[in-house]
């Protein structure tokens, strides 16, 4: 198997899950969903700007479906926000952005937790609306509709906007606060913050929206794993397998390699990573120290197990059942550096799991981005 065919089967193992808990995706698109795609529907066609909100990580099966069908028939102008940069290599999404503007969408990464980003970005919008006013000089109030699907980051980006452009507002002081949370389809309704003045410019919060149907099972497996779907649908022990497997594949953990006394081989390919010491025993030097945010003594143990798991694993990572057999190495270890007490199996297997997911989803595990970026045959 290549690369991507054994991280597709890790996909599937994942995707078919949620899609058979979720009933082919039909209890994921609830009353109030299909309520949410309807306002998003009825007020697309009298918005100016539509910021299409896509997760960094995902930023093809992140799209929202509703958004493609309803463009073909809006005149509002979209512009893709690539949120959660922060969490995404940046190489990576300097590649995407081109891809996006190629495509004719003007486009933007973002971190919404990042005040410096945040300013830039309404630079951005600002330059936008510049341009809508020339061809339109009597417009005075400019309203921009954010739509994604759950837990993009929508409501963190307006109240990042919000407080931002309102800082030196004489509505100081009477800011909004939309909802954030990390439980996906936490905002109920459409909300409106305000931006900017002369001109005026609104941003409208809406509800996270989701396909009636859930089809292909990759995006469902890249969209549970990403945090847009709720955890229990795949089961946090599939997903945390799911995850191991992309840094298996990954060169992320190569940055590992000085918390080790490992060495790694000098073969650039980490498809067929083999050990240069075959024992995870005998540390003879003391691992050096990072110096980042994330230099939090589990967060350490965590890499540096996961380095040593890997590059001390002999097998052959493109067959399912050598991969399999990583994996559960690896959690074998992740028990250890959790600090995890011992107990039933399974208990301790879905610890390790919840864990191992709050540092994915928080970055200190590295810096992922799940999609491929379509070959353009007129490219090639
Ligand atoms: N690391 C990181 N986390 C972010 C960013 N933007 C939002 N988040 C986090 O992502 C989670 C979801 O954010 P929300 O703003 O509630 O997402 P939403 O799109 O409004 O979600 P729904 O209302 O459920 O559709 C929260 O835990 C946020 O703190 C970002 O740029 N970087
Ligand atoms: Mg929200």
């Amino acid at each position: 198997m290549t690369k991507q065919e054994s991280l597709l089967l890790m996909a599937k193992r994942v995707g078919d899950t949620v899609r058979k808990m979720a009933g082919d995706g039909k209890s994921l698109y609830t009353p109030f969903m299909a309520a949410a795609s309807n306002a998003v529907s009825q007020r697309i066609a009298s918005v100016d700007f539509v910021l299409d909100l896509r997760d960094a990580r995902i930023p093809l099966s992140s799209e929202c479906e509703l958004l493609r069908r309803l463009s073909s028939s809006s005149s509002s102008r979209r512009i893709v926000v690539l949120n959660k940069v922060d969490l995404a290599s940046r190489s990576n999404v300097k590649e995407w952005t081109r891809y996006f503007e190629r495509e004719s969408f003007p486009t933007f990464g973002v971190n919404s937790h990042n005040k410096d980003n945040i300013q830039e970005f309404l630079g951005f919008l600002q330059s936008q609306v510049r341009a809508l006013k020339k061809a339109e000089p009597e417009r005075h109030t400019i309203t921009m509709m954010l739509v994604g699907i759950p837990n993009v980051g929508k409501s963190a980006l307006a109240n990042s906007l919000h407080h931002i452009g309102r800082i030196s507002a004489a509505e100081k002081g009477n800011l909004k606060h939309a909802v954030v949370s990390p439980i996906p389809g936490e905002t109920k309704g459409i909300c409106s913050l305000k931006v900017a003045s002369h001109p005026s410019i609104y941003i409208l919060d809406t509800p996270g929206i989701l396909p009636p149907q859930l089809i292909d099972v990759e995006v469902c497996a890249k969209l549970a794993l990403t945090g847009a779907l709720r955890d229990n649908l795949a089961g946090e022990k599939a997903l945390a397998q799911y995850f191991l497997s992309v840094l298996n594949f990954n060169h992320e953990y190569q940055k590992w390699e000085k918390l080790s006394t490992f060495e790694l081989p000098n073969s650039g390919n980490n498809d067929n990573v083999l050990p240069r010491i075959g024992s995870f025993e005998n540390k003879t030097s003391t691992p050096e120290i990072i110096t980042d945010h994330t230099q939090d003594s589990v967060v350490l143990s965590v890499r540096r197990s996961l380095f040593e798991a890997v590059t001390s694993f002999r097998g052959n990572l493109r067959e399912e059942e050598e991969l399999l057999r990583l994996i559960k190495a690896e959690f074998d270890v992740l028990k250890k550096a959790f600090k995890l007490p011992t107990g039933p199996e399974e208990d301790i297997e879905h610890k390790v799991a919840v864990k191992l997911l709050n540092l994915f989803r928080t970055g200190r595990l590295g810096h992922y981005i799940l999609d491929s970026i379509p070959v353009n045959i007129k490219d090639v």
